[in-house]
């Protein structure tokens, strides 16, 4: 059985391509479970292969798949159905099977029009997909039907059979890690929050399953062992039992692992013990969903938070150096000029650091889209049309698309012009034991300002201004490489030669074998017209590519000079 798993391509571009880069973490544990027992797999991420169009048909061609399995989010359904008919072109006789949380809200609509997919795994999916994979092995079709969690057609009907019980202990399922290499990986799956926006709760269920510690962090060493530094924590609530995320934290940093990482949490799942630990085990940032300030919408949305709750999340994440990033939503139910208000009003108070503001959008599977299917009286039909998804003010009569861009305009404005006052008003704990940690924060904070996603914004009044002011600030906690590195390159791009020398020469003096800063002192001195000194900072690194080009420079420079200089003394010579 040759076996292929494909995350498809979604159908818009996205302005941050990291949104959709990343294969859902739940495609690597389905292919574990199968490689452990025995089956080749292969995992595809085809999220931009429609870019290179031609290389599906030879792929396919080549890998000769039995069964293509598909990990489907809502948006990339369609990606999912143009490269399963192709498969099915190239070979019919192919099994195609559609899984995640897109397929598994939809599976009637897509068995219904789409006769390129053959099976829908329902929910979880590794147990049902062995169990799918051997009977298909087997040929053996009666045993299709006592498959837990599987939806298929037979004849004309569609059928499905009894859901799946959810994995208990999800430390039986077998390591990922050991077979792939990724960055996204989750302690949890469930949530204790019940969203009406949100696919998680259904999906998962409430009560909140998670692996041990010891699971997880065997994980990530092997991850760390094989090269993976930054990981991103999937879960949807990872703060959800503090003690098990300090045991978690304790084991990271007992194991000496150099990593950083960030999660998403609650605001009400976050107290000072917890982030302290948290930080010092690499925690860089954490995500909350905050919505809206109104709280009329946040009852609407059913997401059971305070203000009071979300400055508090907010004060104290931040004042252990981890960037506390809110997830905003507009376009809600109810949405005014005025609930925008208090949305901004909410922003200005909590004063966070990262700010992404999401339009409401309808995904099958949560509350708000069977509510309004039942009052608007639509079906799932709506998704036949070739869209990826639909954003919910296009089915309220009550909002417009112009209501929705000035809000999104106001609030975005508002975050960005506000965002310098939230920087001066950051305040750190105070306590020696995080003055390495608090000198990293301050310096990755520029770094956003300096060369980031800040530094490209417009809206942002004077961020090289800003940065320069963390890195220093960075420095006075303690000696932090980024913030040396940093301060050369800012003090490079405005011309102050002098003050970017002396900062890199500093650098050097605390980190001697850093390439970055041997390279940006080179540029230093290359800048001010000291080929010599650049070239004798360069030669001893000269197998380094990036070396190179600045050796061949400074070569070049002062050969040429040799050459003038020659010139001009023989031409002197002949004078006399
Ligand atoms: C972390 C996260 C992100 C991260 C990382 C995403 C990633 N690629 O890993 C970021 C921030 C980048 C992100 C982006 C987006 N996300 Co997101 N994200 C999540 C979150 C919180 C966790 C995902 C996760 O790791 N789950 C744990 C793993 C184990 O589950 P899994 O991957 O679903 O896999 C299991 C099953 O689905 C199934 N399965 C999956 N694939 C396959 C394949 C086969 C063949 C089979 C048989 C079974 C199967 O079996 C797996 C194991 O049991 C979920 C909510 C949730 N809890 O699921 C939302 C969620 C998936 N995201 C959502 C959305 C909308 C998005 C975006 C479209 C947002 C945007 N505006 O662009 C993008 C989509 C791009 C993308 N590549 O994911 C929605 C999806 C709704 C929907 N119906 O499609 C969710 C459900 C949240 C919500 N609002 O409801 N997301
Ligand atoms: S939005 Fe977040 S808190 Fe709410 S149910 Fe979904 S995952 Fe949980």
């Amino acid at each position: 059985m040759r076996i292929l798993l494909i995350y498809p391509y979604f159908l818009e571009d996205r302005i941050h391509a990291e949104e959709v880069s990343v294969p859902p973490m739940g495609i690597f544990y389905v292919g574990a479970m199968l490689k452990a027992h025995g089956y080749p797999v292969e995992i595809l991420n085809w999220h931009a292969i429609h870019k290179t169009e031609h290389l599906i048909e030879e792929t396919l061609k080549k890998a000769k798949p039995d069964i293509i399995g598909f990990s489907i989010l809502h948006a990339n359904r369609w990606g999912g159905i143009d490269i399963a008919r192709k498969a099915k072109e190239l070979n019919p006789k192919v099994k195609i099977v559609f899984g995640g949380i897109g397929a598994t809200f939809l599976w009637r609509l897509l068995l219904t029009h789409f006769k390129e997919i053959d099976f829908i795994v329902l929910g979880e999916g590794e147990r049902t997909f062995l169990q799918l994979v051997k009977t298909i092995e087997k040929n053996d079709n009666q045993g299709i039907e006592k498959i837990k969690g599987l939806a298929f057609r037979q004849g004309k009907k569609l059928e499905h059979t009894e859901p799946a019980p959810r994995i208990k202990d999800l430390d039986q399922l077998p390591m990922p890690a050991k077979y792939f290499t990724y960055t996204h990986v989750a302690f949890t799956r469930g949530c204790p929050g019940n969203c009406t926006f949100c696919g998680s709760p259904l999906f998962w269920g409430h009560q909140v399953r998670r692996h041990s510690s010891d699971y997880f962090v065997d994980q990530l060493e092997l991850l760390y062992q094989k090269g993976v530094k930054q990981f991103y924590f999937s879960d949807d609530t990872f703060t959800f039992q503090a003690d098990a995320v300090i045991a978690i934290c304790r084991e990271i940093i007992k194991r000496k692992l150099d990593i950083t990482w960030v999660a998403i949490s609650r605001v009400n799942y976050v107290n000072g013990e917890l982030l302290a630990w948290m930080r010092k085990a690499g925690c860089t940032q954490i995500s909350f969903g905050v919505e809206s300030g109104s709280k009329t919408i946040r009852k609407t949305l059913n997401k059971k938070i305070h203000t009071e709750q979300v400055k508090k999340a907010f004060s104290l994440t931040q004042k252990y150096g981890i960037m506390a990033r809110a997830y905003f939503i507009y376009g809600s139910p109810g949405e005014t000029h005025k609930t925008i208000q208090d949305t901004m009003d909410l922003m200005l108070a909590t004063k966070p650091l990262s700010a992404i503001f999401y339009i409401l959008d309808l995904f099958p599977g949560t509350r708000l889209y069977t509510d309004l299917m039942e009052r608007l009286k639509f079906s799932d039909d709506i998704w036949l049309e070739r869209v990826e998804d639909i954003l919910y003010f296009e089915k309220d009569p009550l909002l417009t698309r112009e209501m929705i861009l000035d809000f999104g305009k106001r609030l975005r404005g508002g975050f960005y012009q506000h965002l310098p006052e939230f920087v001066d008003h950051l305040e750190l704990i105070q306590d020696p034991a995080f003055n390495r940690l608090h000198a990293d924060f301050y310096s990755r904070l520029a770094m956003t300002f300096s060369h980031g996603d800040y530094a490209r914004l417009k809206a942002i009044k004077a961020p090289r201004a800003i940065a320069e002011k963390l890195y220093k600030k960075a420095l006075q906690y303690h000696t932090d490489h980024r913030a040396f590195l940093g301060l050369g390159m800012l003090f490079q791009q405005q011309r102050k030669i002098e003050d970017a020398i002396n900062i890199v020469e500093q650098g050097l003096a605390q980190f001697p074998a850093s390439f970055d800063l041997i390279l940006c002192q080179a540029l230093n001195h290359m800048n001010n017209g000291d080929f010599e000194t650049a070239l004798a900072l360069l030669q001893p690194h000269k197998d380094r590519p990036a070396a190179q080009t600045y050796i061949a420079n400074c070569l070049k420079v002062l050969e040429d000079r040799r050459q003038n200089f020659r010139g001009r003394n023989l031409r002197g010579q002949k004078h006399k």
